[in-house]
């Protein structure tokens, strides 16, 4: 037991103190909530294109636990953000799960798209975890590298979304190859979806027994299901993967993040039991302090091109959103990831606000 605690706990003038985005996690408020940002490791960052070009591909960089270790570590040590997330890709799972996954230059990822109706016998579980065994070393070499006060967030794709890339074989405006599918033939989609379910339990808790203090779960396309269909393909699944995680780690602080999914934000909330809910850029502010925060922690909201502008809006919506969800359990984000075109000193100075906040504003 005292081994368990000593995990999530650093021991500090003779007290044991949780890292202040794991408080935030299990639902302490703070007047200065703590911070960290979506895709934080990426491009805009000149020291990881530098890693990126020593890699060769991205799948590469994703499988070397030495420079993956660096390129989680290098906003940590640019900004002192309060969580690192693990450097790797949603995408992970389809590639050991057997499916053919490549990064083109300039065109994103490229996949072997399943055929619909087809069976599922060229994907299989077995040896998925040893494929992705370097992803657990990442996740052990930044452990020893963290300093004491930030904490190391694991994460993996949602089914729904993981599954919009297998069937399409790339990324998609509207998702409409896996969203007919689901129509045309729901029983394989289902066996999809059920494979997907037990490769992401499998890995988050791999991830987990390596060291991750939390888990993002990312379900970047939920926006375009109808109600019946987000339930049945982006609530039902994370309850599944939460319970499996949880049957392992019942202390492991579980983060949702069903972009784009509107009023359905509180039924996923209510069904999956996750312990906090990103929040994409397009929700209302009051809205979720009184449906979504009264439940649950909450991360977001600011939008990742206004802090490529910069200027007095994104100081006034930094402080909008401090001020709006300030008063109960926050951590702070963007709606979605940082693009390639971010200034390093923007983000730098919503860093700068968010620390240097007090009550008022
Ligand atoms: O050129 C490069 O260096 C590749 C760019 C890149 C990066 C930095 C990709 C390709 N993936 C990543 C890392 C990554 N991806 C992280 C860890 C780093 C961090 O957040 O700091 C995480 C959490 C992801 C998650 C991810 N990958 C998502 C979910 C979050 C989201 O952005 O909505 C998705 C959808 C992907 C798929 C993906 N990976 C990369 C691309 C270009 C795409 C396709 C995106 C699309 O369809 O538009």
């Amino acid at each position: 037991m005292v081994f368990f605690i000593q995990s999530e706990l650093r021991l500090l003038s003779g007290y044991y103190v949780m890292k202040k985005i794991l408080r935030a996690l299990s639902g302490e408020t703070f007047t200065s909530p703590p911070i960290w940002m979506m895709r934080q490791a990426g491009r805009y960052l000149p020291e990881y294109r530098e890693i990126r070009k020593q890699a060769g591909s991205f799948l590469d960089l994703c499988y070397s636990p030495e420079l993956a270790a660096e390129v989680t570590l290098q906003p940590i040590r640019r900004f002192g953000f309060d969580a690192a997330i693990l450097f790797a890709d949603i995408l992970l799972i389809p590639d050991g799960l057997g499916q053919n996954v490549a990064f083109e230059e300039g065109r994103g990822p490229v996949l072997e798209p399943l055929e619909v109706g087809k069976n599922l016998k060229g994907l299989s579980l077995d040896g998925c975890l040893e494929h992705l065994a370097p992803v657990f070393e990442t996740v052990e070499r930044v452990k020893k590298d963290l300093p004491d006060e930030v904490a190391l967030i694991g994460f993996c794709g949602a089914p729904w979304t993981v599954a919009t890339y297998m069937i399409a074989g790339h990324g998609t405006s509207d998702q409409k190859p896996a969203r007919l599918a689901a129509y045309q033939d729901p029983v394989w989609f289902q066996a999809v979806i059920d494979l997907l379910n037990e490769s992401s339990i499998d890995y988050l808790n791999a991830q987990i027994a390596a060291g991750c203090e939390a888990v993002q779960i990312f379900d970047s396309w939920s926006g375009v299901l109808p109600e019946a269909e987000f339930l049945q393909w982006c609530v039902a699944p994370l309850k599944k993967i939460i319970s499996g995680v949880r049957a392992q780690h019942p202390n492991i602080p579980i983060i949702g993040f069903p972009r784009g999914a509107g009023l359905f934000y509180e039924s996923f909330v209510e069904n999956t039991k996750v312990d906090a809910v990103s929040i994409d850029t397009a929700m209302s502010l009051p809205w979720v302090r009184t449906h979504l925060q009264n439940r649950v922690t909450v991360q977001g909201n600011l939008d990742p091109l206004l802090v490529v502008q910069g200027g007095d809006r994104l100081e006034y919506q930094v402080k909008y959103i401090l001020s709006e969800l300030g008063s109960g359990p926050l951590v702070f984000n963007l709606g979605h990831g940082l693009v390639p075109e971010t200034p390093v000193e923007n983000v730098a100075r919503i860093i700068e606000l968010v620390r240097s906040n007090n009550v008022e504003s």
